[in-house]
């Protein structure tokens, strides 16, 4: 064999034999998603088209730039697919061309965030976010007394606004009084860990009367948006940002949606009585790349398009009615047994499950539920002093739903939750000071493993019985 023949046979090995190790560790990585119930609200399973073109040759290509205005040569067919996916952007939200556009290039949300702030801001302007103990996110800016915990309440000054902790529910009065008090140049309407609709009207009344810019980062539910399930930012918001893998089922990557024409509310110049326009464009492009990002991920790239136009169809709809079905069900079912909820339950994909009237905390009902093959993650809840021991847990249905579990099947899954817990309440002997480590010590004493083992076969069993999307092997 020649050693051109060698290098190209090489370099055509299929993964399981040019590395068995590594195959091997994404083989068991997809047995553990076939034999798990996947409950952590910002997952899902994505289709074989979207792992088809994330797998493909796009990964090889340098397109610093836009479509039609690159840095490196040979980016024909990408500028088709960049141009491709951000049309497939608009239409899936129902935006018109003259009123929106779309960046697809961001690597991450948090990046996408970030990008949006240094477009729009200078370093140190005022932003307020959804407080991260209450539901928000980090890069919405979080920080503590003592540390500016994100980068965002590093370069930018936040003042949280919150939820009532009686209700679970954003204090929009709260914020409307402290908007004025504090002046921010954006308010974000986005959460991390909030189950009931967001009230766009309401943000867009306080940002207009202080003069800010609503930004919606539509993370979590922009899958439930494009199937109009849950409410709608595009009528309200200046500027939308989100991911792409959670409910909206696409690749690791995310979106900046901002506004062009005429701004809202009209704004006259005195000088000449033209109407302002928004300037948003070139600032967010400029701010992606050469800004923050070098070469966009053009795999990623295509693969949105390809979840897009996914989400046009009726079976993404179904889909995304039955993922707050399903959501409703185990809130329903768990409510039954005699469970809390933060907010009394959900409108969307997720639920937030307030341990605190059972003597138990998230950190520990985390575990024993990862221990019988069920994830999910701890989470605060309103009130909570403490992230490192939060009392709730978070609960989503898309991931589920994907694989087609309906509401029969959440009430089974609900029963299993409640089993796991009843566990975990045996082990925690009604101490809830009970340390982190003793309680994981405790797991392990036969009479909670044996009860812990059986519980995770039967859950196993039950898993393994519906479809994962994906390819067959790994
Ligand atoms: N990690 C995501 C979530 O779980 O909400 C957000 O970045």
């Amino acid at each position: 064999m020649s050693e051109d023949t060698k290098m190209a046979s090489f370099l055509s090995e299929p993964l399981a034999q040019c590395d068995p190790e590594m195959y091997e560790l994404v083989r068991k990585e997809k047995q553990r998603q076939i034999r798990g119930l996947e409950m952590i609200a910002s997952e899902n399973f994505t289709s074989r088209g979207v792992l088809e073109t994330l797998g493909s040759c796009l990964t090889n290509k340098y397109s610093e730039g836009y479509p039609g205005v690159r840095y490196y040569g040979g980016n024909e067919i990408i500028d088709q697919i960049e141009s491709l996916t951000q049309k497939r952007a608009l239409t899936a939200f129902g935006l018109k061309d003259d009123e929106w556009g779309v960046n697809v290039q961001p690597l991450s949300g948090c990046p996408a965030n970030f990008a949006v702030y240094s477009a729009l801001l200078e370093p140190h302007s005022r932003i307020m976010g959804l407080d991260l103990p209450d539901g928000g996110h980090l890069s919405h800016g979080y920080a503590t007394p003592s540390k500016k915990i994100s980068f965002t309440s590093v370069y930018f000054e936040n003042m949280p606004y919150k939820v009532n902790p009686q209700t679970g529910l954003i204090d929009y009065e709260e914020l409307a009084r402290t908007a004025k008090l504090f002046r921010p140049k954006i308010i974000i309407a986005g959460i991390s860990c909030y189950s009931r609709n967001l009230e766009y009207d309401k943000f867009r009344q306080i940002c207009d009367d202080v003069g800010a810019i609503l930004l919606a980062d539509m993370a979590h539910v922009s899958g439930l948006v494009a199937a109009k399930v849950v409410a709608d930012p595009f009528p309200y918001a200046d500027i939308v940002t989100t991911t792409t893998h959670k409910s909206l089922r696409g690749p690791r990557a995310a979106m900046i949606f901002y506004r062009k024409g005429p701004k809202r509310p009209q704004v006259v110049n005195k000088s000449d009585n033209s109407v302002q326009m928004y300037d948003y464009e070139k600032k967010i492009n400029e701010a992606i790349f050469p800004g923050l990002q070098g070469g966009p991920h053009n795999n990623a790239i295509g693969a949105i398009g390809v979840a897009l136009k996914q989400a046009a169809s009726e079976e993404f709809k179904a889909y995304a009615q039955q993922v707050v079905k399903n959501a409703k069900q185990l809130v329903q079912t768990l409510k039954e047994k005699g469970y809390t909820f933060v907010a009394g339950g959900t409108d969307t994909h997720l639920a937030l499950l307030d341990l605190r009237p059972i003597g138990l905390d998230g950190a520990k009902v985390e575990r024993v539920l990862e221990v019988v093959s069920i994830a999910v993650n701890k989470n605060t809840c309103p009130g909570d002093k403490s992230a490192l021991k939060p009392s709730g847990i978070r609960f989503g249905t898309p991931a589920l739903t994907t694989r087609g579990f309906r509401e029969n099947d959440i009430v089974r899954v609900a029963e299993f939750i409640d089993r796991a817990v009843k566990i975990a309440q045996e082990i925690n002997q009604n101490d809830s000071n009970q340390l982190l480590k003793d309680f994981k010590a405790n797991m392990k004493l036969d009479q909670h493993a044996k009860k812990l083992d059986e519980l995770k076969e039967e859950i196993e069993n039950f898993a393994s019985q519906f479809p994962m999307p994906g390819y067959e092997s790994i």
